[in-house]
């Protein structure tokens, strides 16, 4: 793998971070206290064309590839942790569709998402009762003539109450025939369909300028051609999006972790104890030292991640691992940081607090910690 980066990885980073901290940053902090959905942000993302970074050209998006998207997504989440997971996942429904919707599809619905027409793509797989179980979800869809009719819930939707259109499971199979994982199909929902009621939004811990929301569909209709991929294989859809939605949560816990270092170098300099600033000892320079080191390597793994898809090779272990280091390091590092800047880091004056909260919920969704290590075990054991 080249660690050298192309012009267009280098241009992209450059425009993501130019933007994140002119525009974003300073922003950060309201959003955060005042739950604020950045929809002006998300317009000037889809301008600069950060909503559809590894969407082709064609469809309205960058064409750039999935690690210039990795590294755009670091370099807005070292900004703000919400805006980033809503660029997130609207870039990864932007790419589902493009890699296994129809004609009609993506051209219906990958400019809108690319170019924030649509604020937010949403993705519903997860349910009250089956999260890191999506094989056991109970949303059904009935066929109905020319048209499928869809009832159940779902629970912890990303940018539910704003998405222009839903990538959504549900089972389509007879449970005699086909059990678990065999029997999902997946759907593309328009925002405003009638039986789709958007539920209270819930509220975070962190991440708290996101959305989530959980969905009620009520005989919900969509034509046949609502049909995402193959009937019944919708499993396989989610699975394959969730591999690269990984890479993309990789980059947004290191994009925190790498901003709550930044301070904390900045922090250890300008702040003085005993007569000297504290990053003449050696307690924060060991600190400081493997807070580095992790970062280092998380990003190593998210890039090599990146390479892998970007290239057509398998990545789906090596996405796991990403995620898995990336986002348990980030902890680590936002924990770091928040005891290097002593009181200030447990106080709002200063971001290092909410690194702290943003961080946790990396290690739960796309994907718990503990679902990263069945993927990689299963994949190291050949099972
Ligand atoms: N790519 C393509 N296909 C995949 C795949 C992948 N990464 N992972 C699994 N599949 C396929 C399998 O090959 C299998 O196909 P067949 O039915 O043809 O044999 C099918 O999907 C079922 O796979 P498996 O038996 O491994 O599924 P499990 O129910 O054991 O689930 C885990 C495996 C736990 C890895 C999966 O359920 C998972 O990722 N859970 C977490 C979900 C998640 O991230 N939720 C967060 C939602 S977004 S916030």
């Amino acid at each position: 793998m080249d660690l050298t980066l192309s012009d267009i990885q280098t241009e992209i980073r450059k425009v993501a971070r130019d933007y994140a901290t002119r525009v974003i940053a300073p922003q950060a902090r309201a959003i955060d206290e005042k739950e604020m959905f950045p929809k002006e942000i998300l317009k000037g993302l889809g301008e600069l064309g950060l909503l559809a970074v590894n969407v082709p050209e064609e469809l309205g998006g960058s064409g750039a590839g999935v690690v210039s998207y990795g590294l755009a997504m670091q370099e807005i989440a070292a900004a703000c942790a919400s805006t980033a997971v809503t660029m997130a996942v609207t870039n990864m429904v932007g790419e589902v569709i493009a890699t296994f919707g129809t004609e009609e599809q993506r051209t219906k619905y990958c400019p809108k998402l690319a170019s924030a027409e649509y604020l937010a793509g949403a993705f519903a797989l997860s349910e009250a009762g089956a999260g890191s179980d999506p094989g056991a979800m109970r949303t059904t869809a009935r066929d109905d003539g020319d048209s499928w009719v869809i009832d159940g819930d779902k629970q912890w939707i990303t940018s539910g109450a704003h998405a222009g259109v839903f990538v959504v499971w549900a089972r389509t199979g007879d449970p005699a025939t086909h059990k678990g994982t065999r029997g999902i199909s997946c759907f593309l929902v328009e925002g405003g369909t009638p039986g789709l009621k958007v539920g209270r939004a819930e509220e975070k811990m962190g991440i708290r300028g996101s959305n989530t929301v959980p969905l009620v569909f009520e005989g919900l209709r969509v034509p046949k051609s609502a049909l995402l991929g193959q009937l019944h294989g919708g499993f396989k859809v989610a699975m394959m999006a969730l591999d690269g939605g990984r890479i993309g949560i990789s980059c947004q816990a290191i994009g925190i972790a790498r901003a709550a270092l930044d301070e904390s170098v900045q922090y250890a300099k300008d702040r003085k104890a005993f007569d000297k600033p504290i990053g003449e000892f050696q307690a924060t320079q060991w600190k400081l030292a493997d807070m580095k080191t992790e970062l280092d390597a998380a990003h190593l793994l998210a890039m090599r991640a990146a390479y892998l898809k970007e290239t057509n090779q398998t990545f789906s272990r090596e996405a796991s691992m990403a995620k898995l280091f990336a986002t348990e390091a980030a902890n680590r590092i936002v924990a770091h940081a928040v005891q290097i800047h002593g009181g200030y880091g447990y106080v709002r004056d200063f971001p290092a607090e909410r690194h702290f909260r943003d961080a946790k919920v990396t290690t739960i969704y796309e994907g718990t910690s503990e679902v990263q290590r069945i993927v990689i075990a299963r994949n190291v054991l050949g099972s």
